[in-house]
Order: structure tokens, then C-alpha cells, then sequence
């Protein structure tokens, strides 16, 4: 049987000899191994305090308080040590590289290129005192078609260029209806731009069954040509810079009396016809391009929407949000705007 006294020595040996060869364990593993070894369940110390109840009373304490400070003391020493070791380990992860080096940017999204010209487009007309409208995608006959003055049998109508959802249920084929009831719920003066998708039932090369229109009307007393010549010219200047030349040619909309159409001098050969003395692409050496198609509001739509055309006057016009980007970017083909592969989209971040 154990005295006290060899007890305490016993400690006092296990604590000198635990303290050094905790503070050379050089890997976690080694320390953990250490750690179960002299302060486990089954350890070294608890061997050593499983003889305390041997003891006097007496020798029980002081050999008691001994047992506690080791183990607070083998304890302190391995706190120490995993320290170490951790600060070691951040080092040797450290040195691998140059904490001083930039950062690696996180690659961001960015606008679609339809979305910019669009924007580009609206706030162009904005900037004039146009107000953006916007409204519903499926529509009625009446909003699409009949307060447009289409007449009954008119083609558009036709199941074949019209997505149907019911009887005169309809997507819309155009931005138009936005302008009804733009009309029918204010009164003259109406300044608005309409921009938003459109569906059509057609699907090729050159046609996708939903694209992207923007259209803007201006009604007020005195509206005449010249001053949708003047507000055109002004927006052609803003998306495709003052050299533009601008031309209206005679058209036909059942929506508009007169009708034009709009072109502008080819972005791609500047109005020359060739480029590099090849025949251009873009405007096949005419020299010019389409890009929108405009009037003065016919007296039956103002009727529909219940204005008096005796009073009032205005122009509008209409053009393709898609078919301005391929032109502004010199986009050729369609189809990139709709596949979404970001090594076209990042082009234009
Ligand atoms: C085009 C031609 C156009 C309009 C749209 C319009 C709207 C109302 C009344 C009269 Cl409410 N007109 N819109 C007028 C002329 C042409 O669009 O080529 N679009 C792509």
C-alpha cells in the first residue's frame, strides 16, 4: 500500500515527465495519442488517483490537491501545445502562397443585350417626356386588333399569325394594346411609350414566336407629321449617333393614316453600299436600313378610344426591340438572343 508521500512523488515525476513529452508531440494525432495516455479515463494520472482512497484522510488531501494541480497543470500543457500546433499548421498553408495578391473578382452578371438597348430606347423618349406603360400579355380581341382598326377579316387575325387562348382570348401580337388603354384612361394630352414582348405564331431563322416591341403614341391638339419627323430624328441621333441620316418612305398600318416607314443610313457601310469594295451585308448596297414604322393615329382609333378627331391629333409608331440591337451591335443572327450562352451575353457586360 501506497503512503501519501510516495503518492505525491509519484505526481510530481508523471507531471516532470508529461511536460516534456507533450511539448514535442508534433502532430495532432501524436498529441491526441498523448493526451489519452497521461489524462484519459485510463490514463497515467488516473491511474495514479485511483490509489486516493487508500490514504489517510490526511495524506488524501494533500495527495488530492497534488492530483488536481497536475492535471490542471497537463492540461495547461496541452492547450499550450495544440496552440502551437494549430499556428503552425495556418503557417505551412501560409507559406504556400502570397497573402498579399489581389483577390479573385467573382464574375457578375449583367444586362442582356435586349434589356440595354431597350432601356436605351425608353429613356430616349423619356427624356422628351414620354411615360413608360406597361400591362397585360394576353388580351383581347378589342385591345389587339378591333380599337386598332383592323377590320374583321384582316390576316393579322388569322390562327395562323395569332396565338389564340380562347375566343377573342389572344397573346399580343404587338405593343398597341398598351396604347389603348393608355388612351382610354387618360385624356390629351398622352405621352407614352409601351415597351414589352410580344407573340406571334411564327418560329425560323429570322423570327422567334416571342420577340420584343417598344411603341409610342403622342396625342394632343395640333400633333402633325413634323412633329413625329422631329421626335424620330431625335431618337435616331440618340441610339445611333448625329451622323445618322434619316428617311421616311410612304407605308401602310391599318392603325395609322398616312403610314411610313423609317430608315436610317447603314450602321455598317455609313449609307456607302460596300465595305472593302464588297457588296455591304447589312443593307444589301441600298445604303439603307429599316428600323421602325410610324404615323398619324387613323381618326377610327382615336373614335375607339373616344377621342374626338375633329379636336385632337397625334403620331405613333412602333418598332422592334431585337431588330435595333442586331443593327446597333451588328448582331447577325437572331437566334443568339434567345440561346442565352454567356460567351455572347458577356460581350456586351
Ligand atoms: C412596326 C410598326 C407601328 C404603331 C405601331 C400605333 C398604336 C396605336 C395607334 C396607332 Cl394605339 N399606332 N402603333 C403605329 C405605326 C407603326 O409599328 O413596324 N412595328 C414593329
Amino acid at each position: 500500500m501506497s503512503s501519501g508521500r510516495a503518492l505525491v512523488e509519484e505526481l510530481t515525476a508523471l507531471a516532470e515527465e508529461a511536460k516534456s513529452i507533450l511539448g514535442r508531440a508534433d502532430s495532432f494525432e501524436h498529441l491526441e495519442e498523448l493526451r489519452v495516455l497521461f489524462l484519459g479515463r485510463k490514463g497515467r494520472l488516473a491511474q495514479i488517483m485511483a490509489k486516493l482512497p487508500g490514504l489517510t484522510p490526511e495524506e488524501k488531501r494533500d495527495a488530492g490537491q497534488a492530483a488536481n494541480s497536475v492535471k490542471e497543470s497537463l492540461t495547461a500543457q496541452y492547450t499550450l501545445r495544440l496552440e502551437a500546433l494549430k499556428r503552425a499548421q495556418d503557417e505551412a498553408m501560409l507559406a504556400g502562397f502570397d497573402p498579399s495578391l489581389p483577390g479573385r473578382a467573382p464574375s457578375l452578371g449583367g444586362l442582356h443585350p435586349l434589356t440595354i438597348v431597350s432601356e436605351e430606347i425608353t429613356s430616349a423618349f423619356q427624356s422628351m417626356g414620354f411615360e413608360i406603360v406597361s400591362g397585360p400579355e394576353i388580351e383581347t380581341d378589342f385591345y389587339n386588333f378591333e380599337a386598332l382598326n383592323f377590320p374583321p377579316e384582316h390576316p393579322a387575325r388569322d390562327m395562323q399569325d395569332t396565338l389564340y387562348i380562347g375566343d377573342n382570348v389572344l397573346l399580343r401580337t404587338h405593343t398597341s394594346p398598351l396604347q389603348v388603354r393608355t388612351l382610354l384612361s387618360r385624356k390629351p394630352p398622352v405621352a407614352a411609350i409601351a415597351p414589352g414582348k410580344v407573340y406571334r405564331r411564327d418560329s425560323d431563322l429570322t423570327h422567334s414566336p416571342m420577340f420584343h416591341q417598344i411603341e409610342g403614341i403622342l396625342v394632343d391638339k395640333g400633333v402633325t407629321m413634323a412633329d413625329l419627323r422631329g421626335t424620330l430624328t431625335f431618337f435616331v441621333h440618340r441610339i445611333f449617333g448625329p451622323d445618322t441620316l434619316v428617311r421616311f418612305r410612304p407605308s401602310f398600318f391599318p392603325f395609322t393614316e398616312p403610314s411610313a416607314e423609317v430608315d436610317i443610313s447603314c450602321v455598317m457601310c455609313e449609307g456607302k453600299g460596300h465595305v472593302d469594295g464588297q457588296t455591304c451585308r447589312v443593307c444589301k448596297s441600298t445604303g439603307w436600313v429599316e428600323i421602325l414604322g410610324c404615323g398619324m393615329v387613323d381618326p377610327n382609333v382615336l373614335k375607339a378610344v373616344d377621342i374626338d378627331p375633329e379636336v385632337h391629333s397625334g403620331f405613333a409608331f412602333g418598332m422592334g426591340v431585337e431588330r435595333v440591337t442586331m443593327l446597333k451591335y451588328g448582331v447577325g443572327d437572331l437566334r443568339l438572343f434567345f440561346e442565352n450562352d454567356v460567351r455572347f451575353l458577356g460581350q456586351f457586360a
